[in-house]
């Protein structure tokens, strides 16, 4: 195999690492459902085995189904999320021995497959793209389902660097148009194409994610309490819910504690809010007379390069991350302080834009003009126009081979399982706001 190869085949054994790691615990814990959100790791488990069969075997190597018969249990549009403990779905240890029977066969493929071939699965090994980028974001799934069952184990102590405090608040980014979206990364999805112009006005964007000491501040100042800083869809949800603070949090006296992967440790208040919804977020941005920025304002942020009038591929530049430029990749299993990246901001100043926390946009999920599915319509299409709201950035538990800068991310508005946080923007039209 030639190098291109080699890596290709780097990228599965890692990510499938990954996901042997997550499912490395009692049967109990694997077959259950911890949350109504999610399904039991042992079904993200073979549905990723099963994802690689369809694609990589079937589709890209015209290899007769193994298991036909198991192809409906892992669609994930035939059932959802909550009922998929009751499904017959294979138990950990056949589970495991279906995706390394998949998985056999699948270096086979790329071992014959032709990356100049006029095949869009085969060409620049697109499908395997496909499968490795799908892995991680299931991995991330799984990390999030460790979360809520309070299991303790995939808390990493790697090394971060540290926080640095200081600086500008916010960063301005002049108007004028960029390119959003890419018609050049081979292994971009459908919804980041194609490559188009956006002008956008003015506008100030935040240094940096909104930090746990901020959150608190708007928490003490009874902002969960104020109507005035929500819309009518988050106060119904603030209030159906019962929240007062991101979830995992508690009070304790003055202290506030959080619960991170089994371990309950004060949170600290140096690094970015994660785990709140779209709706503490935009209440939250209200209350500092801010806004959330649109998914083109964080994108221009955090990618174009007016000098060299292109898009980064990271807001450094187009080399690939590393431990000094993004926290990814389950490293520390939590967002690195504020401030620890200066040598990973973008052009225009905005930093921790890749890697530590998702960021909520203020835009729903839209194709792009001129956008074409590929290869399926369920990836993307199919939640067009949805009640979703963009997500950016890529969190810690999000892998190098999973973001860019174009990557486009969501969920529903209501979500907070997930490993998110947000930065502010402000128009320069727009006064800022002194309600407060
Ligand atoms: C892109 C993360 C929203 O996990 O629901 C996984 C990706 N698509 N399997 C999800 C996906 C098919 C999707 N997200
Ligand atoms: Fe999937």
């Amino acid at each position: 195999m030639n190098d291109f190869k080699e890596r290709i085949a780097a990228e599965l054994t890692a990510v499938r690492g990954r996901s042997l790691a997550y499912t490395e615990a009692e049967d109990d814990l694997l077959v259950r459902q911890h949350s109504p959100l999610m399904s039991p790791l042992v079904w993200d488990l073979a549905h990723v085995g099963n994802y690689e069969e369809l694609w990589v075997l079937r589709e890209a190597g015209g290899i007769t189904p193994l298991r036909p018969e198991i192809d409906d249990l892992y669609d994930a549009f035939k059932h959802p999320r909550k009922n998929r403990p009751s499904l017959p779905i294979l138990g950990p240890v056949e589970a495991r021995r279906y995706i390394e029977g998949v998985r056999g066969r699948v270096l086979d493929v790329l071992d014959r497959l032709d990356p100049e071939s006029s095949d869009p699965l085969h060409r620049d090994a697109f499908v395997f793209g496909l499968v490795i980028q799908h892995e991680h974001q299931h991995d991330e799934t799984m990390l999030a389902t460790w979360q809520l069952s309070g299991a303790a184990g995939l808390v990493r102590d790697g090394e971060l660097p540290p926080g640095k405090p200081g600086g500008p608040e916010e960063v301005f980014v002049p108007a004028g148009p960029f390119t959003m979206g890419t018609s050049t990364l081979p292994w971009a999805y459908d919804n980041e194409r194609p490559a188009h112009r956006v002008d956008l006005p003015a506008y100030w964007i935040d240094r940096l994610p909104v930090g746990n000491r901020a959150y608190a501040d708007f928490v003490e100042d009874g902002g969960y309490d104020d109507p005035r800083w929500w819309s009518p869809e988050g106060w119904a949800w603030r209030r159906e819910t019962g929240a007062f603070a991101p979830q995992f949090w508690t009070r304790d006296g003055d202290t506030w504690w959080r619960t991170r992967f089994g371990r309950r440790e004060p949170v600290p208040m140096d690094e970015p809010v994660q785990h709140v919804c779209w709706h503490e977020a935009d209440a939250y941005a209200r209350w500092a007379g801010k806004r959330l920025p649109t998914e083109a304002e964080w994108e221009k942020a955090c990618g174009w390069d007016p000098e060299a009038e292109r898009a980064r591929k990271y807001p450094w530049g187009d080399a690939d991350p590393d431990p000094g430029l993004a926290n990814l990749g389950h490293r520390a299993a939590r967002p690195a302080p504020l401030g620890a990246y200066p040598a990973g901001a973008s052009f225009y100043g905005a930093e921790q834009m890749i890697g530590d926390v998702w960021e909520w946009t203020s835009s729903g999920f839209q194709p792009y003009p001129g956008f074409r599915s590929f290869p399926y319509r369920e990836y993307s299409e199919v939640f067009f126009g949805g009640d979703y709201r963009m997500l950016r950035g890529g969190s810690w538990a999000a892998d190098p081979a999973a973001v860019r800068t174009t990557f486009r991310n969501w969920d529903h508005p209501i979500r907070r399982q997930i490993f998110t946080g947000f930065r502010c923007a402000r128009s320069v039209s727009a006064e800022r706001s002194e309600l407060r």
